[in-house]
């Protein structure tokens, strides 16, 4: 294995379109964050890269929606996520983004580069055009009908109702999102990366180099390689990118997939402005990507294939990505809400960012997807946290306190016992070490947990509180030795729970910090003055975890009634018919509860002709009738007389009847005159 001086570590960017949750950090920070921490801790000289997307056509139809520029949604959310990693302790040595100027010179530049070597082809090809919009429409513009489930509203890229994925002209009927017009075809050119050419050399490079790569990566590379590679598009027609840097490329823009790369290496000359290309170019870097198994050809494909092409990068050595976290047995869902979103769960769980990160690591979905339930957070905290390591730093704190004012006391001599306790922890760093270097996170955590359930059990065996009476000299040799392993937990579990670990060695006033000192029992001098105990962690109660579940519900029945079909329409009624019923606007005059009745309101209305009284059902909707008056609704004004709670009601206010049976008033859009017919 090749020795390197220095590791690059890159994150991938996440897009700027909304905020992050649980998905994200279990599949792509938190690991990438405790390798860095590891790197770190031994020494060793690191660089941890992360940043904002912020180009693509997702932003830009998400602004189109709120009726704000790309550039709102995207300064939006940049800080939304920066805030949310910042809060979970993720060590970015830089945060950037890929609107900034830096970024915008790196990719042309970096583009042109190629361009000048020959290293992309132009080609001409047909693209789907909108003639009203005046602008050729990105997949995702372009909807229609499924070809194979047929049902309305599929994307130019994928129905999301069947999930297929599709072309544009796959699509039936294919409507423009922008204009709503019929889109014809147009030619238009573009750039490819040619990757056929880099196919050979691709080949070689993973599939004989580098066969250490995770077997899901591994895997997927083969396959498509296997494939046989095809050029690549990586211009847009499309105003929201940075534009193609050559001559006659108006009008065009990078491929957010070609740029968005290359912001690994914008934000570090945004941080190191002098000294960013050590970190680049330099043989002796290892550059390493952390990314969800989405992004996988894009880092082991596409990227090496650009670097190689520019020609004075280094390539990946290594680009562990993970699979998906699924939240109680579904796939996490931004458009469906079904996500814990990273922001809500400090909300409602303030402080307890290393219980997060913890139960992420304990689950990561490092070989296969894996699930998130809440239960299983709880059960986490409580039987492993709280009752494992939390319960050891505690008791060795507080019978410290009580044994020996809160000072270390001196080791005497070992005895059997306490030297196989030893042994058993002495491997902990190597082992710790084989499995962090190998990306094996929840192992490797799982090793720090048993260090502290090896210190738990020599409490319970030694029975230290017992000895007080007759040996204190014994006591003292236990209690240091618990001690140390105290200590020893602060270094183990730094690169996993940074906030617990800066508490316990501020608890234990432990100077030496490095990964080096694992294993060792002379970590704490004799005699050193210990803070009073005070708790890592705490027991998270039943209705904390209701409460998260019954959200998950509440989220669960929108999406159903939102999925739910309208009642089928009933049997037609001729336009004579139709023309009895006469509907009309009115003016609220006065608005209020029937006395005895839950449901009824009775409403005074200006009907044009003089003013007249209705009472409708609405009551439970509108809890401020008040705030009707002045309003106009539609009611039927020929709806034969009733007797209602003993009022006469004199037509029927016409509401809408939504999903879940909640009515809501059909009013018009603007004034119009009381008493004006609805048809
Ligand atoms: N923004 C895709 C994603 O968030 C993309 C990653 C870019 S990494 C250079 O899944
Ligand atoms: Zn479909």
């Amino acid at each position: 294995m090749k020795q390197f001086k220095r590791t690059t570590v890159t994150s991938a960017l996440p897009y700027a379109n909304g905020p992050v949750h649980i998905g994200h950090l279990a599949g792509v920070y938190v690991p990438a964050d405790i390798y860095v921490r590891y790197l770190r801790l031994k020494g060793e000289e690191v660089l941890f890269i992360g940043g904002s997307d912020e180009h693509g056509v997702p932003i830009t139809i998400k602004a189109r929606k709120e009726g704000v520029t790309p550039q709102d949604i995207v300064d939006r959310y940049h800080n939304i996520i920066k805030r949310s990693f910042e809060e979970f302790g993720i060590s970015f040595d830089v945060y950037g983004r890929t609107t900034s100027k830096v970024h915008a010179e790196t990719a042309s530049e970096f583009f042109k580069t190629i361009e000048g070597k020959g290293g992309f082809i132009e080609q001409e090809s047909e693209q789907y055009y909108d003639e009203e919009a005046g602008q050729f429409l990105a997949d995702r513009y372009i909807t229609g009908k499924c070809p194979h489930c047929g049902s309305e509203g599929a994307y130019g890229d994928q129905c999301e109702k069947c999930g297929t994925s599709l072309s544009p002209t796959d699509l039936i009927d294919p409507r423009s999102a922008i204009s709503g017009s019929k889109p014809v075809m147009r030619r238009t050119k573009h750039w490819y990366l040619p990757l056929d050419r880099h196919e050979a050399w691709l080949r070689q490079w993973i599939l004989e180099e580098h066969k250490e790569w995770k077997p899901n990566v591994y895997g997927q590379c083969k396959s498509w390689l296997d494939m046989g590679l095809q050029p690549r598009a990586v211009s847009r027609d499309l105003d929201w990118g940075i534009p193609v840097p050559v001559p006659g490329a108006e009008g065009k823009v990078l491929y957010v997939w070609f740029d968005a790369p290359i912001g690994y290496i914008s934000n570090t000359k945004e941080l190191l402005p002098d000294s960013w290309e050590k970190w680049w170019k330099d043989p002796d870097t290892r550059l390493v990507h952390f990314i969800g198994k989405d992004n996988i050809v894009f880092h082991c494909i596409v990227f090496p294939a650009m670097l190689k092409a520019e020609g004075s990068y280094i390539l990946p050595d290594n680009v562990p990505a993970n699979e998906f976290l699924n939240l109680e047995g579904d796939k996490i869902s931004t458009s469906r809400n079904w996500a814990v979103w990273l922001h809500e769960y400090l909300a409602d769980f303030p402080g307890k960012q290393d219980v997060l990160r913890y139960v992420l690591t304990a689950n990561a979905p490092e070989t296969k997807d894996n699930d998130f339930t809440w239960r299983d957070f709880q059960a986490r905290n409580n039987n492993e946290l709280v009752a494992i390591y939390g319960n050891f730093i505690n008791r060795a704190l507080v019978l410290t306190h009580k044994f020996f004012e809160g000072k270390v006391p001196a080791c005497g001599t070992l005895d059997d016992y306490d030297r196989q306790t030893l042994e058993e922890f002495a491997n902990v760093k190597a082992e710790m070490e084989r499995l962090l270097d190998n990306f094996r996170f929840r192992d490797a955590q799982k090793e720090a947990m048993n260090l502290a359930r090896i210190g738990n059990k020599y409490l319970a065996d030694t029975e230290p509180w017992k000895l007080a009476k007759t040996d204190m000299e014994r006591v003292a040799t236990i209690m240091n030795l618990a001690l140390q392993i105290a200590a020893n937990l602060a270094i183990a579990f730094e690169p996993f729970l940074p906030f617990s670990s800066r508490k316990l060695r501020g608890l234990l006033h432990m100077d030496t910090f490095r990964w080096e000192d694992l294993g060792r029992t002379d970590l704490l001098p004799a005699g050193l003055q210990l803070s009073k105990p005070e708790l890592l962690f705490e027991k998270i109660e039943d209705a904390a975890i209701e409460a998260q579940v019954q959200k998950l519900l509440d989220t669960k029945k929108a999406n159903e009634q939102a999925a739910r079909k309208a009642d089928p329409v009933k049997a037609p009624v001729a336009f004579d018919d139709f023309e009895k019923v006469d509907i009309r606007v009115g003016t609220v005059l006065e608005c209020k509860p029937v006395p005895k009745s839950k449901k009824l309101l009775q409403f005074r209305l200006a009907d044009g002709l003089g003013e007249r009284t209705i009472c409708s059902g609405i009551a439970p909707y509108y809890p401020n009738p008040e705030e009707l008056v002045g309003t106009q609704v539609c009611f039927i004004a020929n709806f034969e007389p009733r007797k209602m709670m003993g009022i006469e009601s004199q037509g029927m206010i016409l509401s809408a009847v939504d999903a879940d049976g909640r009515l809501v008033l059909v009013q018009p859009r603007a004034k119009v005159a009381d008493g004006a017919t609805v048809g």
